[in-house]
């Protein structure tokens, strides 16, 4: 783990609905930081090019079926793989901005009716993000944007579940982001959001882990 005191990146990840934008603000905000002087990465998951990875791809876009559970720790693995060179990232003091996490993890898969503490619990002791930024927006305005229905899970009212599951995992770490506005003005929000837990985490903020 990351001793207090010790300068390091921050781990921002942003969540929300299918179509509530995640991936555009990722990519502005990598510019920005970039831009700011600021080292940093985008990452998302789930990371398709791993084996692990390329498994959850052939099942999202329907070419493969798998067992709820299966796909739910296919997943996780996922994030395990990568939480070493997470970790190592940060500590070189790389703010990483990645767009989906555990969240999304937890919220998809108690959506199509699995325990909610089993999702949790392969994601237990999982690096956790210093903020969440949740794109907030309805099902009904998110699937009036481009691109939607694409993929398994982008029905109305599998997303409605999915939002009510999102809910029940907020904390401290959680911003609401209201995602209808204009994708500046959400990444103007995002931007004094993201700002203000950079300097914390240089200025030597614990690294939590999940659940905690
Ligand atoms: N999943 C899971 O089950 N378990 C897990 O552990 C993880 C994920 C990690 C793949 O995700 C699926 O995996 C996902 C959850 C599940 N479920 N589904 N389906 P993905 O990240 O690969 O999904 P995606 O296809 O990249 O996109 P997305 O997340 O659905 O969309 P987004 O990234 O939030 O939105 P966007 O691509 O930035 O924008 C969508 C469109 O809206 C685009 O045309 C934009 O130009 C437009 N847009 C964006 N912002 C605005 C604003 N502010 N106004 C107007 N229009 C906008
Ligand atoms: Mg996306």
């Amino acid at each position: 783990g990351l001793s207090a005191s010790e300068s390091r990146g921050a781990f921002i990840v942003l969540e929300g609905l299918d179509r509530s934008g995640k991936s555009s603000q990722c990519a502005n905000l990598l510019s920005f930081l970039n831009k700011q002087g600021i080292a940093a990465e985008a990452w998302r998951f789930p990371d398709r090019s791993t084996g692990i990875g390329n498994m959850i791809s052939s099942y999202l876009s329907s070419s493969a079926d798998l067992d709820d559970r299966t796909v739910h720790l296919l997943f996780s693995a996922n994030r395990w793989e990568k939480s070493s060179l997470l970790e190592t990232k940060l500590r070189e003091g790389t703010t990483l901005v990645v767009d989906r996490y555990s969240y999304s993890g937890v919220a998809f898969s108690a959506a199509k009716g699995l325990d909610f503490n089993w999702c949790k619990a392969p994601d237990e002791g999982l690096p956790a993000a210093d903020l969440v930024l949740y794109l907030n927006i309805s099902p009904e305005i998110a699937a009036a944007r481009g691109g939607y229905g694409a993929e398994r899970y982008e029905n109305l009212n599998f997303q409605k579940k999915v939002a009510n599951c999102y809910k029940r995992l907020q904390d401290s770490t959680w911003k609401t982001i209201d995602a209808t506005k204009s994708i500046d003005d959400v990444q103007e929000d995002i931007r004094k959001a993201v700002l203000l837990v950079i300097a914390k985490c240089s200025q030597g903020q614990e690294l939590h882990r999940l659940w905690s």
